[in-house]
Formats: structure tokens, sequence, C-alpha cells
């Protein structure tokens, strides 16, 4: 799942622009011929989601259609074509000329088809993309659950405290590539030393044996190696001397470029080391606190779409506060905002879309879980290269119906049980995949202790302060001061409070500072820093949220609108975001 990318041996064409758009309630389109072309189509924005691009489809999630004719460059002749979705919610599928391609499911993460013969050179070609963004139990996240261990009822009816965007929501790109090409490459570092290690692993399309090329290139460092290929598959490991590490204080990128008979693919890499020593996370061997955000790919009418400004502006404020962390709450984010990251210097935590699981149902459980490991397979392929990401998140409070139960209760409790099983499960399946990086999930208050067995680091999603003892600033930062000295009592394990926070109304301010004001916010920030930075073992405080986020109807989000953020949806801040800079920033 290599990025496309331009260069003398690879082309790319990006269809971002205004489609044709139908809406098809009655699943009929195929039916009616829509992959050759809409019959009352309307303009509609890719990337970007449907909903707040016209009143009267904010609620929609069924099926609609997106449709654009192009042509393909008589340049491209001779190689294989393929088209590639960055990412599509929930369920798409591909048409070609009025052929079905494929289709793919879960909607965070990019996939593409070989569409070479399926191409018309002398005319234009129609792309057709069906999306359906459906709330069932049996996806990930799930909705509309039959067992709402949720307590308010909320439209739509999500398992998650986000709006439910629907539609493309990353570039669809056409590229080419040689008939041999090179399909994967795998990079792992190491440090001895002054020096950097680099390992890594070069896969071709096709089980040919040839020679190529690598070559990894920094300031005036240039350090080469040849690449013999074995059945299409090359390993090497390479030395550089003196390197320039990658940190969130200086992300040193070295650009690494693969060279093969018919090929060339150009990566930029970070040498770096991530590990978790008692209490601490290690970044190349030293400790690191990892500060920022919980945050949400969300903004006013591009909805979950991919918003290029909005993205270089957000990385800014966060750094502005003095932030060099945060999570992809709570599913994974743009390939092009990882870009950033790397480049940014940010250490991000890596999350796949499981929130809120629930183990009830059998049958709904397998299903679930086969797309979280799909989903794990599917991200780590995609984001295993960036420096940046150092953690991966298999799932955001996992939850059973009763809560906080004694440690003898929980050992019969089958929720208790499947929930285990499940998380061992996917972070197993972590390990396996990628051993370089720390694994982790998302707990929620009263979360089964010995579900956080195989966890790296403990993640702690608590508000002490707004949910529970709500008003009760000084009460609630004793029992979290408890709380977290509990937990890493039992533990003896790095711990980041990966979300707290407080719904806070911009321009509403009082005196005493009661809930929903934006003194009251500011203190409960600074008490939860304050108490933070007593505790040796806390390794990051990351503030739920970076900024105001659409959310589902329910008697809890005014307007539709989660204000726990430390911006607003428009990026004004709030008092809080001066409280972060005085910790963090100066
Ligand atoms: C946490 C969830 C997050 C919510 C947040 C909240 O992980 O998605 O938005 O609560 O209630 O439990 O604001």
């Amino acid at each position: 799942m290599l990025y496309p990318q331009q260069n003398i041996f690879r082309n790319k064409l990006d269809l971002s622009g205004v489609w044709d758009f139908q809406v098809d309630p009655d699943q009929m389109g195929e039916q009616k011929g829509w992959q050759n072309g809409l019959v009352d189509a309307r303009s509609i924005a890719v990337p970007g989601s449907w909903n707040e691009q016209y009143e009267g489809l904010y609620n929609y999630l069924g099926l609609a259609w997106y449709v654009k004719s192009t042509y393909i460059p008589q340049g491209w002749r001779g190689q294989r074509v393929f088209l590639r979705v960055g990412s599509a919610c929930y369920f798409a599928t591909v048409y070609v000329n009025g052929n079905k391609i494929g289709s793919h499911e879960g909607g965070h993460l990019p996939f593409a088809f070989e569409i070479t013969d399926q191409i018309r050179w002398e005319t234009e070609n129609v792309i057709a993309i069906s999306v359906e963004n459906e709330l069932k139990p049996t996806r990930v996240p799930s909705g509309n659950m039959n067992t709402p261990l949720l307590p308010v009822a909320s439209f739509p009816h999500t398992t998650y405290d986000f709006f439910p965007f629907a539609g493309i929501h990353r570039p669809v790109v056409l590229y080419s590539v040689p008939q041999t090409y090179i399909e994967d490459v795998t990079v792992v570092t190491e440090i001895d030393g002054a020096d950097g290690i680099l390992k890594m692993t070069v896969r071709l399309s096709a089980a040919v044996s040839e020679q190529g090329f690598l070559q990894i290139k920094g300031g005036d460092t240039t350090v080469t190696a040849k690449l013999a290929f074995l059945d299409g598959l090359a390993e090497v490991q390479l030395t550089v001397a003196n390197a320039k590490f990658w940190s969130d204080k200086t992300p040193y990128l070295y650009v690494l470029t693969i060279q093969t008979e018919q090929d060339h693919y150009a990566l930029k890499v970070g040498i770096r080391t991530i590990a978790v020593q008692g209490g601490q996370i290690l970044l190349n061997g030293q400790p690191v606190q990892m500060n920022g955000y919980g945050r949400h790919e969300d903004f006013i009418a591009s909805g979950k779409g991919l918003n290029l400004p909005l993205l270089v502006k957000d990385y800014q404020l966060m750094r502005w506060t003095g932030a060099n962390s945060y999570r992809t709450s709570h599913y994974p984010y743009s390939e092009e905002e990882m870009q950033l990251a790397d480049r940014e210097g940010f250490l991000i935590i890596d999350e796949i879309p499981a929130v809120s699981l629930q183990f009830e149902d059998d049958e709904n459980i397998a299903v679930r879980q086969r797309m979280c490991l799909q989903q794990i397979d599917e991200l780590i392929a995609r984001d295993k290269n960036h420096p940046s990401v150092v953690m991966w998140c298999v799932a955001n409070e996992p939850m059973t119906p009763r809560l906080n139960l004694t440690a003898s209760d929980a050992l019969n409790d089958p929720a208790v049980v499947k929930g285990k099983d499940f998380l061992d499960k996917l972070m197993r399946r972590v390990r396996e995949l990628d051993p370089t990086r720390l694994v982790t999930f998302a707990t929620l208050g009263g979360t089964p202790t010995s579900w956080v067995e195989h966890c790296d680091v403990v993640c702690m999603n608590r508000y002490w302060g707004w949910y529970i003892l709500g008003g009760e600033l000084d009460k609630a930062l004793v029992s979290l001061e408890q709380e977290l000295d509990a937990v890493w009592e039992t533990w003896h394990k790095p711990i980041i409070m990966t979300e707290f926070g407080a719904d806070t109304l911009a321009g509403m301010h009082g005196h005493p500072n009661v809930m929903w004001t934006e003194e009251y916010q500011a203190e409960y920030i600074r008490g939860h820093l304050m108490v933070a930075a007593q505790k040796d073992y806390i390794a990051g405080m990351q503030v739920w949220n970076f900024a105001d986020f659409a959310s589902v109807q329910s008697i809890m989000r005014v307007g539709g609108i989660n204000m726990k953020g430390v911006f607003t949806r428009g990026r004004t801040p709030k008092m809080a975001a001066h409280v972060l800079r005085e910790f963090w920033a100066k």
C-alpha cells in the first residue's frame, strides 16, 4: 500500500475535484446502470463528506454514487494502471467503464484495484464509486446496537461520540507503475552509539531475481547499497555513521531511494527507536513526554474530508500550545497527515476504529474481530514506515455491561473473558506485524484490570471533574491522583492520560468558575497537569479534545457538538489553550 508518487518511472493523476453525485436509498443504481453515468446528478466535492454539503444529506447514511469521467494519458500505455481511494466511509464498490472492479469495507484506510484491462485509451473513462455508511452492529465502529450500554439515546444511533460522516474522504488517484514494480518497502531503524542502522526489506510485484540499488541521502551524507532480489525479495542493512536521529525536537528525515531494473521509489525515513523502561517512554534512549491531544478529522462543510489548509493550521496550533503528540482518535487519519507528522516531529498513537467495542453476541463479536484484524493489517501496511508513529492503539474504551467489577467477579464474567481474549488477539497481531513499536488500547474508568496485561503503556481516558464529580474539582483531583497511583502500583508501566476534558462553550465565563465556562476548563486542565507533574510514571497528557467537533444529536451535545475542544470548531483558542502553553510551550 505504498503512497503513489510521480517520478520518471511512475505516473499519478489526482481526481480530486467536483464529481457527479446521487443518493440511492433503494439500492437500485446498479440495476439502472448508474455505473455508466448518473441520470439526475448533483455536484459533490471529492474529497469531502456528503453530510454537510447539502442540508438534506446531513443524516443520510445509505448508498450513494459518485461518478467522474477522465482521459488516461497515452504516455501511460504499456504500464499497469491502478485506481486508489485514500478512504471511503464505510463500504465502497468501484466500477470502471461500467464494469465492477472490486469492493472495500472499512472507512478510514486506502484501497487500490488494478484497472489496466479496463482502460479506454481513445475516449474518456467513466469511474463510478458507490459508497454506503449504514450503522450496523457488525461494523467497526458499530452502530444501531440493540444492547445500548450507553445511557443516553442519540441520533444517529452510534456507539461512539462523533458524527458518522460518510463519503469519499480522501483523494481518488489513478497511478501507473512499470510491469514489475516495487510493491512494498519496510524500514526498521536502530541506534548504535552515534550511528543509525537501517534494516530494509523491498518486495517486487513479481517473484523475479534481479539487481537493484538503494541510497540513503541526508545533508552531506550519502550511503548506498546493492539490492539482490531473489524471488522478488531483497533485504539489506545499512549503517549511517554519525547519523542525525529523528525526534520530536529535531525531526530529521533522510531520503531513501530504491532503484530496480524497471522502477524507482523514494521514501522519507527517520532514524529513531522507541521503547519503555519502568514508568518512562524512551525515544532514542531518552525519556520523552507525549503531550498533546485526542483529535478528530472534522471541520465545517468538509466533514471528515481531507482539508490540507486545515492540516497545516492544526499542526501550527498544536505547536503553538507546545504539544508534541496526539492520538488519531478514533480511526486512522489521512496519509497526508502522517507525512506532516514525520516532518513536524509529532509522536503519534495510531488507532484503529475499534471504538466502544462490546462483547455480547458471539456472532457479532466474530465479525467485528475479523474487521479489527483487517484494519490492523491495513493500518500497519500503510503506516509502518512513519517515524512519527510510535504506538499502535487497538481499541478505544472497550467495555463490559458491568464496569468496576471486583477482581474475583471479573474472573468469571463472560464479557470480561471474551473481551480479554479479543484484545489479546489484536495486540498479538500487532506484535507479529510490527515488533518495533509500542502497543496499547485506551481504557475507561472501570475497565477490567486484566485487559491491560499486554499493553506497553497504560492509556487512561478519565473524566474526574466532568462526568464524575463534575463541578467538584478539588475532590476530583484527589480521586484522579489516587487512581493514577493505584494503576501504577498494579502494573508498573508508563501511563498516558489519553483523555481528560470538560465541555466548554466558547465565550461563556463565570466567577466562580462553574462547569461549561472557559474558566472551569482552564482550571480543570491546570489541575490535571499539576497532578501529572508530580508523577514520574506519567509519560504524557493528551487533552480531550484539540477542537470542538461534530457529534450525534443527544441531550449531552448542545447543537450536536462536543465542546471539549481547547479550540473551537473554527479554530479560535479558548482560555485553556493559554494554560497549555504555560505548561508545554514555555
Ligand atoms: C470518551 C470517548 C470520546 C468522547 C468523550 C466525551 O472516548 O470519544 O468524545 O468520552 O464524552 O469516553 O467527550
